[in-house]
């Protein structure tokens, strides 16, 4: 990692964490999360608050009485991070800091942060500071304080600060729109390789889901690659895809991309926009689901929330209940599986459901390939080799007027074949075939 994270220092952080929820329900969730977020992110967990209220407080975010507790307790565990379990106002974020005399950050600035850690690619990396920045710009003001509050204020008090603070806005402002110039440029590159994997006649299927469903483990498992694979969250950050064979002889493009989490940053999905939207423009998706975790349907909930913002909640989906080997309760998955749609249980870890998978994305890839019946000219013998590498060939015969071809192709290549759809009447037959040599 070539650039320090907000997070990372050189010693441990000690963070406590703070929450507010009105579902009780939803409390252990929310807490485990926050705390698998903050070990992602390196720090150490060593208290916690929680409140039930039905709103935030404008204020402070908890209640006055709770802002005094937590100034008792981060002074006797000796915290050096107060961690919000959701997104801070700037206002809430500053009075908070100032009344607990702690850094304070939240769960958006915790996930920004994992990010910042994970980009791998340029274009990972600038649409992560882009989320950073659209996301100081409006509390710059509150670093200031910290700053002031820390530093005792030399050198930023009063007009001067002010003043600082503006050229500084309008620093960052430019920044973000040399960022947002630099990331169209890279996107324009990355368009033009979208438009050559386009060209190939694969159907494409992208992995989506909640983070740690098991997405990159699939995608090994299914492509005999060796993507990353981690217990931490967001481990992958930047799509990779590879291609799988299928049993039956068809070929797919596999994309495995960023995954998803309950309340995902707006500002992130802002910025990851263009990858995202690229990723679910797949044929096909496969939602992979942690099939052994106790909040399966609510995480499933946040990934179709997610979708429906990028406009795939209406594409073709396989859904995968992933982990089964976890699952001791085969009843409840049996049930799961029932009420889901096209679904299909699997651990990517043993095999185990990896054939019924296949056949689920062999049946799915069937309602994309169209039957052609094509007349294909002596000097077309690349179509006829396409047929066979991206589709399947049922029928050829070297006739008088040409090389006649029955076969199953994606629309893509169907496209293509168009031109030179085989008459059924010999007259006809000729006329196509004079027209065919003609055409381009
Ligand atoms: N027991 C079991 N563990 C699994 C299975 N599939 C994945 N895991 C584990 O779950 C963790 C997360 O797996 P990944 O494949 O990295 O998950 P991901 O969805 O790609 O996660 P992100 O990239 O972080 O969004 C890893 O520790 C895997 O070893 C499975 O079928 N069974
Ligand atoms: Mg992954």
């Amino acid at each position: 990692m070539s650039k320090k994270s907000m997070l990372q220092t050189d010693e441990k952080e000690r963070a406590l964490i703070v929450s507010v929820e009105r579902d009780e329900e939803l409390l252990p969730y929310a807490r485990e999360e926050l705390i698998a977020l903050l070990e992602t992110a390196g720090a150490e967990v060593v208290g916690e608050f929680h409140q039930r209220r039905n709103k935030p407080d404008v204020a402070y975010y908890i209640g006055t009485g709770k802002t005094s507790e937590l100034y008792a307790g981060v002074q006797d565990t000796a915290a050096n991070l107060v961690v919000v379990d959701s997104e801070l106002n700037p206002v809430q974020a500053r009075n908070l800091e100032e009344a607990v005399k702690c850094r304070v950050i939240d769960r958006t600035q915790l996930i920004l942060d994992i990010f910042a850690q994970r980009a791998q690619t340029r274009e990972g990396k600038l649409q992560v500071s882009l989320a950073q920045l659209t996301y100081l710009l409006p509390r710059l003001s509150n670093l200031y304080t910290r700053f002031e509050r820390q530093q005792g204020g030399i050198g930023v008090r009063g007009g001067q600060g002010e003043t600082k603070l503006e050229t500084d806005r309008r620093k960052v402002r430019d920044t973000i729109r040399d960022l947002e110039a630099q990331i169209a440029e890279v996107r324009s590159i990355r368009q033009t390789q979208r438009v050559y994997r386009k060209r190939l006649p694969f159907p494409t299927i992208a992995l989506v889901g909640y983070t740690s469903a098991g997405k990159s483990s699939i995608l090994n498992r299914l492509s005999g690659s060796e993507a990353l694979v981690d217990p931490r969250l967001f481990a992958t950050l930047d799509p990779t895809t590879r291609r799988v064979s299928l049993p039956d002889g068809w070929a797919v493009l596999l994309t495995d991309t960023v995954g998803f989490i309950r309340n995902l940053p707006t500002h992130l999905v802002a910025a990851f926009r263009a990858t995202l939207e690229e990723t679910v423009e797949a044929d096909i998706l496969l939602h992979v689901a942690d099939a052994s975790h106790p909040h399966c349907l609510l995480q499933m909930q946040a990934v179709h929330e997610v979708l429906d913002q990028l406009d795939a909640g209406e594409k073709p989906m396989i859904t995968v209940f992933n982990k089964c080997d976890l699952v001791s309760d085969r009843y409840a998955l049996q049930e799961k599986i029932a009420d889901t749609e096209n679904s299909v249980a699997i651990s990517a870890l043993t095999g185990e459901g990896v054939p019924e998978l296949m056949r689920h994305i062999s049946a799915a890839l069937q309602g994309l390939l169209v039957q052609v019946n094509v007349l294909l000219p002596y000097q077309r013998t690349d179509l006829l080799a396409q047929c066979h590498e991206y589709g399947r060939v049922e029928k050829v015969e070297y006739g008088e007027y040409g090389i006649e071809v029955t076969a199953c192709v994606t629309r893509y290549l169907a496209g293509h074949l168009q031109n030179f759809a085989s008459p059924e009447i010999m007259p006809e037959r000729e006329t196509a075939l004079a027209e065919n040599l003609t055409s381009p």
